[in-house]
């Protein structure tokens, strides 16, 4: 197809960008970190979703050096905040399963950070149930490898696939992000609503944090407090910017 082949011009024609959307405590109010998400300007059909460029680069290779780019731009944008004496926060990068299963992804990860001059304290890596394809064994082993780095680590999309309590248990995870679904349920549909605070529920009991995505009212901002929720990440705060832009709004919290 066509769109692969500009899919390969579009690292060298810097044609892909990064939004970064913030996570904001409901705690302090604060914003504690962004997640970076991948855009691609085309030239002639101009934005094109990463639910069109991820899977595309998945079945062509191409996930390697585009996650690899993605990576390694968010990790220096960071590390440029944090020179401008901005708070520092955490970084979220999405990886997908393909990236995640590289047995040189580790390696790559802690090149980017030496070569940024980012602190692993400062990156949050988030996988999904889809990593799933792997054993679980080696799942956990990685993970416990990315974590000894001194890396967060977060579970994306939390409770749309096959959530299995008893591999959660066992995975050195940080934090869960609860998908959208929950979250637009809230004061809609009672089952949804029931699920959102068990999620928080389940995270506190195990010592994890939790991060709501896509609130985007206020009644579901109030509920998502109530319960106990740590960050939200969703319109209502903000939407996903540009580095610029995240940097006035860095600079104005101070
Ligand atoms: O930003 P938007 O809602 O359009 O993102 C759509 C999907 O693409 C989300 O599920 C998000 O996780 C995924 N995505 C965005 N950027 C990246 C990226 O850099 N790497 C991977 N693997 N997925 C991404
Ligand atoms: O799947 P993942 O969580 O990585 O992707 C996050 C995606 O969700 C981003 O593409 C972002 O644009 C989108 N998103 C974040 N907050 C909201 C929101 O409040 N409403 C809607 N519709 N989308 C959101
Ligand atoms: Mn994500
Ligand atoms: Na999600």
């Amino acid at each position: 197809m066509q769109l692969t082949s500009h899919l390969y011009r579009a690292l060298e024609n810097d044609e892909l960008y990064i939004e970064y959307q913030p996570q904001v405590s409901l705690k302090t109010g604060k914003i504690t970190g962004v997640e970076s998400l991948l855009r691609w300007k085309h030239p002639q059909l101009g934005l094109i979703s990463p639910s069109v460029t991820i899977p595309l680069a998945e079945k062509t290779g191409l996930i390697n050096p585009i996650g690899e780019w993605v990576l390694e731009t968010a990790c220096r944008q960071n590390k440029i905040w944090q020179d401008m004496s901005i708070p520092p926060i955490l970084m979220a990068v999405n990886i997908s399963a393909s990236q995640f299963k590289n047995p040189l992804f580790i390696k790559q990860v802690e090149q980017v950070l030496k070569k940024t001059g980012l602190k692993p304290e400062f990156l949050e890596v988030e996988i999904t149930e889809s990593i799933a394809i792997m054993e679980f064994a080696e799942i956990v082993g990685k993970l416990i490898e990315i974590k000894a780095l001194g890396i967060s680590i977060a579970i994306d999309d939390f409770g749309t696939e096959y959530s299995s309590l008893g591999r959660l248990k066992k995975l050195p995870i940080h934090r869960i992000k609860m998908d959208k679904q929950f979250v637009d349920g809230i004061g809609q549909n009672h089952k949804d609503q029931a699920i959102a605070t068990a999620i928080i529920d389940l995270g506190k009991s195990l010592g994890l944090s939790v991060v709501a995505e896509g609130a985007e009212f206020e009644d579901q901002v109030a509920f998502l407090k109530t319960s106990q929720c740590d960050e939200i990440q969703g319109f209502y705060y903000y939407k996903p910017l540009n580095a610029a832009a995240i940097e006035k709004i860095l600079k104005n919290e101070e």
